[in-house]
């Protein structure tokens, strides 16, 4: 769990506590090293948006890294 807060901390670039849709694409590009177009970004976003509050939160976050970084 540590290792997701850390994670969400770093790409929270403008460091307002969640993650915005721009902040996420960042991730996937930079990061993981997965090309994904778009719309699959935008759908990943909507899939670690619990809450569909148009904001990933660290809680959102973590809770996805764990079920899809750590496990895959
Ligand atoms: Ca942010
Ligand atoms: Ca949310």
């Amino acid at each position: 769990m540590l290792r997701a807060s850390r994670f969400f901390r770093q790409q929270d670039r403008n460091g307002n506590g969640t993650l915005q849709y721009k902040e996420l694409s960042a991730v996937v590009n930079d990061n993981l090293g997965v090309e994904m177009s778009l719309k699959e970004i935008r759908k990943l976003f909507l899939e670690i948006d619990d809450n569909g509050n148009g904001q990933i939160s660290e809680r959102e976050f973590c809770e996805w890294y764990v079920d899809y970084v750590e496990e895959s």
